[in-house]
Formats: structure tokens, sequence, C-alpha cells
């Protein structure tokens, strides 16, 4: 953590209280100088913090800023997503900075966010809008040990993920449509590119880019997509801070990420399936010019979704569009 981050995670620890700019010189090994030069300029991207004579620093209020910074003090110690965080202003795709990153050496764990995206995409070159400030666009670089076939391991660990964080921090139950989707109600909150570049049996690296609508109202997407997409604010009536959930995701997602590591997928794909509007309907995928029909069973060992087709098979997918059939 640099000093800016770890003069943000004392004042966060002193909650209501202030700390003393004797006692963070002291801890952090700096002069008061240096730490009040910090504070200005903490101050300068509208955190509030009260200086006090007597009493010394105290956080009054934090902007719904992203800061590279501030997320990383809201990182919990041992987190392997997360240690490292890049904040862009506007980027044209946060997956491919990340990708970028993968190819210069750069370790696992590293998220890219970007206020703005001017050319977010989706998959199979679908467009992914993203209005500056309003969202969560970023990607995590992952070297994960593993066969290219369990790539879909991490989808269903972003989604499960994205379930949980959603839940903790706006209090809304999010449902899965598969592969990607997280929905509220019906309506796209969430989506999770997942993007490899990989050996016959191995992965180089991997990496995840999610999208969440937080702030954005209706207004902000052209009519085609308002139709389908909504955002925690306009679920819940309430802006949130988006580093409090960016930091809630990073944690859920690492937590997933160690269950796969110790081979425990098993879990997360019964947390997936309890939180599916897919599974157990009929429906149609998809897959470029080819449309299977049949009853979406359940999620393989590697991720991939079983569907019972039309004519008894069991097919294994892992990736398509999914309707579901009335
Ligand atoms: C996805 O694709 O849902 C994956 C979205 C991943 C976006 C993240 S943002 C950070 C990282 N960097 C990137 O460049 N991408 C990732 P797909 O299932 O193909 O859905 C795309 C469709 O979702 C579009 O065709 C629209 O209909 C709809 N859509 C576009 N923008 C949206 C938004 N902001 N909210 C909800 N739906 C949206």
């Amino acid at each position: 953590m640099n000093l800016d981050a770890q003069i943000l995670s004392a004042l966060r620890n002193a909650g209501s209280g202030a700390v003393s700019g004797a006692d963070l010189s002291h801890t952090l090994g700096v002069t008061r100088a240096a730490i009040w030069a910090r504070i200005e300029d903490l101050r300068s991207f509208g955190y509030e913090i009260e200086a006090s004579p007597h009493h010394g620093y105290k956080l009054l209020n934090v902007p719904d800023v992203l800061h590279a910074d501030d997320l990383l003090s809201l990182v919990r110690p041992g987190q392997i997503i997360g240690r490292d965080i890049r904040v862009f202003e506007a980027t044209q795709s946060t997956n491919d900075v990340a990708e970028k990153l993968a190819r210069d050496g750069v370790g696992e764990g590293v998220v890219v966010f970007a206020e703005s995206q001017t050319r977010g995409r989706g998959r199979m070159g679908r467009k992914w809008l993203s209005p500056a400030r309003k969202g969560l666009w970023f990607s995590v670089l992952l070297r994960p040990d593993m066969r290219p076939q369990a790539a879909t391991q991490l989808t269903v660990a972003a989604a499960t993920a994205l379930v949980r964080a959603i839940r903790s921090v706006a209090a809304l139950e999010a449902e899965i449509k598969w592969p990607n989707d997280i929905l509220i109600r019906g309506k796209k909150v969430a989506g999770v590119l997942t993007e490899l570049n990989a050996e016959l049996d191995h992965i180089k690296y991997l990496i995840l880019g999610i999208g969440v609508d937080v702030n954005l109202m209706p207004s902000d997407l052209p009519p085609d997509v308002r139709k389908i997409a909504t955002s925690l604010k306009a679920e819940t009536g309430q802006t949130l801070r988006r580093a409090d959930l960016a930091a809630a995701i990073l944690h859920e997602l690492d937590r997933d990420y160690e269950r796969i590591r110790n081979h425990e997928f098993a879990s997360i794909a019964q947390e997936w399936q309890a939180r599916c509007a897919t599974l157990g309907h009929r429906v149609t995928i998809q897959i470029g010019d080819r449309a299977l029909q049949g009853r979406a069973e359940s999620l393989d060992g590697d991720g991939a979704l079983l569907l019972r087709t039309d004519y008894g098979h069991l097919e294994r997918v892992i990736g398509g569009d999914l309707t579901l059939q009335k």
C-alpha cells in the first residue's frame, strides 16, 4: 500500500474518531509535513478531511470517485484480486488495458478500472455502454493454472461473486441468466466478458471484464438498451458509493478464486444453481447460426451448461445466447 492508501486506511479505522498527525507520522514513518501534503492532495480529489490542531485528522466524507489508493485501502490483506489497482479516467476498453498488462508480464490480481469506456464491449463484438462515473467498468487479470476448457468456471465465479456483493451492498437479490448476465427483476444490471489467451492445454492468462450499472438511470441509455437494462440506483432509489461496491466485488471474487484454486468449484456451482433463473426451464441457445433447444439441466465440473436436447442427448454448452421458451 502506498502512503495515500495507508492514510485513508488509518482514517477509516478511526471510524468517527480522529487520528493525530504525530501518530500517523510515527506509524507510517514519514514527516508530519509529508502527511499534511498527502491530506491536501486527497482533499483536492474531494475527500472531506477535517484537520484540527487538537485532535488531528478525521475523515468526514468520501467522494464517489474511483481512486486507486482508496480502493487499495479497502482491499483486505492477503487478497490476490485487487493487490494492484489501476484507475483510468477513460479508456477504450479495460479488457484491452488488462491484456496489455498481461503481455507485459504483470502478475495476476491486477484490476483495471475506468471511469468511462469509449469502446466497451460485450460478447461477439457487441457494445457495452459505459457512461462516465455511473457504473463500475473494470477488468481483472488472472493466471489460473487450468485447462482452457475450465475457463467457464471463472465466469460462473464472477456471477456468484456479483450476486453476493450486490446483496451485501445494495440489499438486492439478483439472479443469474446463463452464461454471463446478472438480472434484477428480469432486467440486466451487470455483465461479464471472459477473454483468454491459452495454449492447447494451458491458460496463459485470463481477463474477467465486468460491467455493473450502479448509479445510472434509464435516460443514460439509448432506448433499445433501456428496455432490457436496470441499475442498482433504479432498483433501490439510492445512489451507492461505487468504491464500496467495487471493494465488495473484489473481495467476493477473491473468495471464489480461492475456492477454484482449492478445487472446490462444486460449491460455487451449487451457489450459482440456486441463483440461476435459467435452470430447469426450456430454453433456446443460439450459437452462431445453430439453435439448440431443450431443458437447461445443470452445470458440469468445468462450468459448462448441460442441456437436455429435445432429442434426449445431453449437450455441453460453453457459450451462446439463451432465451427462455414460454
Ligand atoms: C456482456 O456482453 O454482458 C459483457 C459485458 C462486459 C462489460 C465489461 S465493462 C469492463 C470490461 N471492458 C469491456 O470492454 N467489457 C467489459 P453481452 O452478453 O454480449 O451483452 C451485451 C448487450 O448488453 C448489448 O448488446 C446490449 O444489449 C446490452 N448492454 C449494453 N450496455 C449495457 C449496459 N450498460 N447495461 C445493461 N445492458 C447493456
